[in-house]
């Protein structure tokens, strides 16, 4: 069984349905993350699993701004999304107005991204209108795969899903299996440790180093966090851990405080020290910890 894994980036004017299909597929609400994401340098992730595939879904926020306001900040954008996307998914909806930016459909067209065009809210209209925006859009973006479907009823997701799964490239798992999205749970855990890291090392440590939370499970009464920290050297992961463990607990000491206070709840906190002599060079690992959209 071939596992395959990537990045799918679903691209569209504000409001078409972004996120309800981003939702849609991972199953639980993510919109609490939206509105926090916003507020990061970090995209919104969800992330879907099976076992097999893992979907790594970015939901772009108001972006694609109209094209009369700002068109290069659309173009820059939309070559971006090309570039580190698997798969792109253009959103449109139903009733939407007919979009005169050739330039973005030649950008489409050209692109060696495949492309899946998703018209949705076809639950707002009728055939005939179905019928006469599905051969505009067919025609339109001829490169696409066009789908027909209302992501907030979940009509025809199925086969966009089934879609996507055939056109993700053969790839490891790039995250854990049990994590839905690399926010804000576990974007907040890290940035507790690596706050108490740089706080209680000399500088070239902090630089060195990168965290990773493996584990967030949350009970009623506790959450249970397990942690890597990345270095790239034994020396380091020496420093790190001090002697007999003392300054790798008074960071998880300090760590876990902060955390119980952002969570208000009981946290149990483990940190392990790794060795990863490539995490700073690593294409993909770069991807991986968000540093690399
Ligand atoms: P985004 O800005 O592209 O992320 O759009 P949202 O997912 O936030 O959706 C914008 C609005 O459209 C919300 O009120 C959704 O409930 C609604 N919406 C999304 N998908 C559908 C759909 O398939 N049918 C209908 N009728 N409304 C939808
Ligand atoms: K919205
Ligand atoms: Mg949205």
């Amino acid at each position: 069984m071939t596992h395959k894994a990537g990045f799918v980036n679903i691209i569209g004017n504000p409001n078409v349905g972004k996120s309800t299909l981003m939702n849609a597929f991972v199953g639980e609400k993510l919109s609490i993350i939206t509105s926090k994401a916003q507020t990061t340098r970090h995209r919104i992730l969800g992330i879907v699993n099976g076992d097999d595939y893992q979907i790594m879904f970015s939901d772009t926020p108001g972006i694609i701004k109209p094209a009369y306001e700002m068109q290069t900040s659309m173009m820059d954008f939309v070559k971006s999304a090309f570039e580190d996307a698997d798969v792109l998914i253009y959103m449109v909806e139903i009733g939407e107005k007919e979009l005169k930016d050739e330039a973005f459909f030649n950008k489409i067209q050209n692109s060696k991204v495949p492309v899946m065009l998703l018209i949705n809210k076809i639950d707002t209209s009728n055939q005939e209108e179905i019928e006469e925006k599905l051969a505009y859009w067919e025609e339109k973006v001829p490169k696409a795969n066009v789908y027909l479907i209302s992501a907030l009823e979940k009509f025809n997701i199925e086969p966009v899903f089934d879609k996507i799964k055939e056109l993700l490239p053969a790839s490891p798992a790039f995250y854990p299996k049990d994590q839905l999205t690399d926010k804000p749970e576990r974007f907040f855990v890290n940035e507790a440790i690596r706050e108490k890291i740089l706080l209680n090392y000399k500088k070239e440590i902090p630089y060195a180093v990168e965290i990773e939370t493996e584990e967030f499970f949350e009970e009623d009464t506790i959450i249970r966090i397990r942690a890597i920290i990345m270095v790239e050297r034994e020396t380091q992961k020496g420093i790190i851990i001090g002697h007999k463990g003392a300054a790798l607990k008074k960071v998880g000491m300090e760590a876990r405080k902060d955390l119980e206070i952002f969570f208000d709840k009981k946290v149990f906190l483990e940190l392990y020290v790794k060795v990863n002599k490539n995490w700073r060079s690593n294409d993909r690992q770069l991807k991986r910890f968000g540093y690399k959209d």
